[in-house]
Order: C-alpha cells, then sequence, then structure tokens
C-alpha cells in the first residue's frame, strides 16, 4: 500500500450525487487536481454491482498511488484491497472492523460530538469524520449540525487526523483549518458545482498552503 494521505480534501464518491458524470471520471478529474483520498459509497446496488464499480474505482486510485476507502463495509474493503473501511456509528463496531481488517488497514469513524470522538480514538480508529459542520441536503437524515465550534471544542479530545464534513464549501477551509480539521470530507460543493476543476483545485491549494496561525 502507499503511504496513506490522511489530510486534505476526501472525495466522497457515490453515483446518487453524480447524475451527470461517471464516479470514474470524477475520480479521474480529482486525482487530476492533485485529489489523493477517496470514499467509495454505495448503498443501493447489489454487492455484485458494487464490487464491480467499486473494482474499476479502487484501480484508477492505485494507478495515481490514491488512498481508496470504502464506506460501511468490511467485506467490500477486503473484496476490493481497499486501504481501508470507514464506519458510520450504525455499522460494526470499531473492535469488529479491527478483527476482520487487522492492523494494516486504514479504520475511519463518523463521529458527531465529544463522546463518539473519545470512543473511537480509545478504540484504535485511524482517522475521524466529524461533523456535521454545516446543514447539508446531501444527507437528509444527519445528526444536528455541529458548527465550528463543535469542531474547536473536540479538537484537544484526539490526536487523531480529522476530516470536518457536511455542507463544506472552499470558503470554510480556512476557518475549518484554525479550528483544528486537517481535512474536509466533500459532496455537493464538488458536485454541484459548474466547475468541478476549479472546486477541486482551489481545495487541494488550500490545504498545500502552510496554515495561518492565529494570534
Ligand atoms: N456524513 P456534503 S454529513 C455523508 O455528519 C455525510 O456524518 C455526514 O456531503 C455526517 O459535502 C454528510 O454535500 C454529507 O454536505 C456530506
Amino acid at each position: 500500500m502507499n503511504t496513506p494521505l490522511l489530510h486534505g480534501p476526501y472525495l466522497l464518491l457515490d453515483e446518487q450525487w453524480s447524475s451527470k458524470i461517471s464516479l470514474l471520471h470524477v475520480l479521474e478529474i480529482a486525482a487530476a487536481c492533485g485529489v489523493r483520498l477517496f470514499q467509495y459509497r454505495n448503498k443501493i446496488d447489489s454487492m455484485l454491482d458494487c464490487f464491480h464499480k467499486g473494482m474499476s474505482l479502487r484501480k484508477a486510485a492505485a494507478d495515481v498511488q490514491a488512498t481508496f476507502i470504502v464506506n460501511d463495509r468490511c467485506d467490500l474493503a477486503l473484496a476490493l484491497d481497499a486501504d481501508g473501511v470507514h464506519l458510520g456509528q450504525e455499522d460494526f463496531p470499531l473492535a469488529l472492523a479491527r478483527q476482520i481488517l487487522g492492523e494494516k488497514k486504514i479504520i475511519g469513524v463518523s463521529t458527531h460530538g465529544p463522546e463518539e470522538v473519545i470512543a473511537a480514538t480509545k478504540g484504535g480508529a485511524d482517522y475521524l469524520g466529524f461533523g456535521p459542520i454545516f446543514p447539508t441536503t446531501t444527507k437528509p437524515d444527519h445528526e444536528p449540525v455541529v458548527g465550528i465550534h463543535g469542531l474547536e471544542q473536540i479538537r484537544s479530545l484526539t490526536p487523531l487526523p480529522i476530516f470536518a464534513i457536511g455542507g463544506i464549501t472552499v470558503d470554510a477551509v480556512p476557518t475549518i483549518q484554525e479550528a483544528g480539521g486537517n481535512g474536509v470530507a466533500v459532496a455537493s460543493v464538488v458536485y454541484q458545482s459548474t466547475n468541478m476543476e476549479h472546486v477541486l483545485q482551489q481545495l487541494v491549494k488550500l490545504f498545500s498552503l502552510p496554515i495561518q496561525s492565529v494570534g
């Protein structure tokens, strides 16, 4: 496995959000813009279709030495030889996922408040998703919005890389970085843009700049 990149823009790949262009094309565009971290989400297709679609994405990610994470499913992550899995709070418990995947795979956990952040950190996660930072229509049943303040409050509770998620825009990135976010997991800012390349390039650039220290 290439050295995992656990910071910067983290692009969520879900066909439901990309009506105009194929996920493979989205991945290729994003990779050309410098994105090196992807999460494959598929909550609707049969496992066989998830496998075939996932395999083409997995290969394309490997071609550009990008880190490729599978949402929810440890079995699919193993079948695709993905770099890891991303667990929601209702997926397999972290300890069980670790038992299934072993020490070498990356495990990320979605968290929404201090207790979940502490539990995932103690449980041996490799990174955390934290949010929703802002309201989002991408996930209609989302947990209560935590805001930038919520991110600031949990930053000291974990040494793990934190990906802010939920309604993230390019303009919000500097504030997220100041609050201690190591990256941003994004969907609509990319899929709903009329200039996907421009958004992706801006996100990559913001994370390659030295972070401004406050005060
Ligand atoms: N999980 P967008 S928010 C998939 O808070 C997801 O756990 C969230 O998409 C959480 O960038 C979210 O379009 C949606 O808001 C992210």
